[in-house]
């Protein structure tokens, strides 16, 4: 009788626990398929990485890496009186030593206060100037263009430079502009007609085609979505020592120092702007 009671207690017990058992079996299963659900939901995250146009475009102040900050004064990659054929020795030194150096410290010191400027790159404060303080916006304009226009320009100019472009852009000018003849006569007077301080420029522009453009005072073509592939200075201290007023003739010799091999490096990664 006892033992019959217990057997009956045992079932009873055994059957609760299944009945458990079956309840929690179900129960995984709607638990478990709520984060089934949440990884396609995480797919939309992944999509935005298509970010804005300033992360898709190639690096600027050299082939390889975007101008860092604080900025640093690169030095001439040859030296001062290398360029004669086009440049005097002296007005590379104070161009150099002074000039730029004057725009790197000036840079410096404006973003000094500001971590968060310090972390980005000269490119994307000036491609997002309205992302810059506005007490220090000028300041970064001229003078973050300065120390990104002249990085470039001592690279785009080789004491084994000019004569007749060489590599893919003698193709691509002779495409656009006729001949390379052609491409120096509007390069010439586009740099002879800006008025007063700036630059011109042998630019990529976002349309992907081979464009020349003019810049005032150190504006850089990044400023309006264009890649500078090269690009002379026509500010009064770059010539003036040796040329005095005579801009076009300084124009005119800056050909004989033209690097065409960082040329066509710099129009081979402004291509590849996605
Ligand atoms: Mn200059």
């Amino acid at each position: 009788m006892n033992s019959f009671l217990r057997k009956i207690l045992g079932f009873f017990i055994v059957g609760i626990g299944m009945v458990i058992l079956l309840f929690s079996c179900q129960a995984t299963p709607v638990t478990q398929s709520q984060p089934t659900t949440t990884t396609p939901a995480a797919t939309p995250t992944e999509t935005p990485t298509t970010t804005p146009t300033p992360a898709n475009f190639p690096p600027v102040a050299s082939v390889n890496s975007e101008a860092t900050l604080p900025a640093q004064l690169p030095p001439l990659p040859y030296a001062a009186s290398a360029l004669e054929k086009a440049i005097d020795a002296q007005t590379m030194q104070l161009h150099h030593d002074r000039h730029h150096a004057a725009y790197v410290n000036n840079l410096n010191e404006a973003i000094k206060q500001s971590p968060d400027l310090q972390n980005r790159s000269v490119e994307s404060l000036l491609r997002d100037l309205n992302s810059v303080p506005e007490n220090i916006r000028t300041t970064v304009r001229n003078n973050g263009g300065g120390h990104l226009n002249h990085t470039i320009f001592w690279q785009i100019m080789s004491p084994n430079g000019g004569g007749q472009p060489t590599g893919a852009i003698a193709g691509e000018i002779n495409k656009t502009f006729g001949s390379f003849e052609g491409f120096r006569k509007q390069f010439n007077s586009a740099g002879g007609d800006r008025f007063g301080s700036g630059w011109v420029w042998l630019v990529r522009n976002p349309q992907g085609q081979l464009q020349i453009v003019s810049t005032p005072n150190q504006d850089s073509p990044i400023m309006d979505g264009n890649y500078p592939i090269m690009g002379n200075d026509v500010w009064e201290h770059a010539y003036y020592l040796r040329y005095q007023n005579r801009r076009a003739e300084y124009l005119d010799n800056w050909w004989n120092v033209v690097n065409w091999e960082e040329v066509n490096r710099r129009s081979q990664v402004s291509g590849q702007r996605s």
